[in-house]
């Protein structure tokens, strides 16, 4: 027998999925997303949180090393999220953070007769010739010596020389090896203690 396409029986599945997600039935922690699937639904933890979608709690990606903050920036977790902010002396948005300059933004506390230069993460400040200090602080070096003279060349050399003395600067590479008023004026203790220590600079208090 042949049957006519027209008269064969049409067969439907009238049970209707249910989207469990827009009801009450669905039992997804409040920091999950559910999702509908064909007769049944699942859960998921929302971005920023981790656990089985029905218990979710707060990624420390701080902690875990998951966040994406520049190696120049400082990672704060917060709940859900986290926050990147660049390390002082670097400017971004601390995802990306690059050196500030300092010097170029005028940004640095050097003092006004000091050089600037701008380092990776920070400035350097160096007294201009004339001037001794630390940089922060220069004061006006002037030198009235006998022995120099008006030589322009021994005076800048000086300048320079002197430039981080002892007492003046934080970061001094100049040592005390000899003090009469300590060592007692001892042309031997002079020399056993300052013999080979490199350039030596003697400082004598006017009038004496
Ligand atoms: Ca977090
Ligand atoms: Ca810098």
């Amino acid at each position: 027998m042949q049957i006519s396409p027209s008269l064969l029986p049409i067969y439907c599945n009238f049970v209707s999925d249910i989207d469990e997600c827009n009801t009450d039935f669905k039992n997804c922690h409040q920091k999950a997303l559910c999702h509908n699937t064909q007769g049944s639904f699942t859960c998921s933890c929302k971005p920023g949180y981790e656990g089985d979608g029905y218990n979710c709690t707060d990624d420390d990606e701080c902690l875990n090393n998951s966040h994406n903050c520049s190696e120049k920036a400082t990672c704060t977790n917060i709940e859900g999220s986290f926050n990147c902010s660049c390390e002082p002396g670097y400017i971004g948005n601390g995802h990306n953070c690059s050196d500030a300059d300092e010097c170029l933004h005028n940004s640095h506390n050097c003092s006004e007769n000091a050089t600037c230069t701008n380092t990776e993460g920070f400035f350097n400040c160096s007294c201009r010739p004339g001037y001794i200090g630390n940089g922060h602080n220069c004061s006006e070096f002037s030198i009235n010596s006998t022995i120099l003279h008006g030589n322009q060349y021994y005076i800048r050399h000086l300048h320079r020389f002197l430039a981080s003395a002892p007492g003046v600067g934080e970061d001094s590479s100049w040592f005390l090896c000899y003090n009469t008023t300590s060592h007692g004026w001892k042309a031997k203790t002079f020399h056993d203690s300052c013999n080979g220590k490199r350039n030596t600079v003697t400082i004598i208090q006017e009038g004496q």
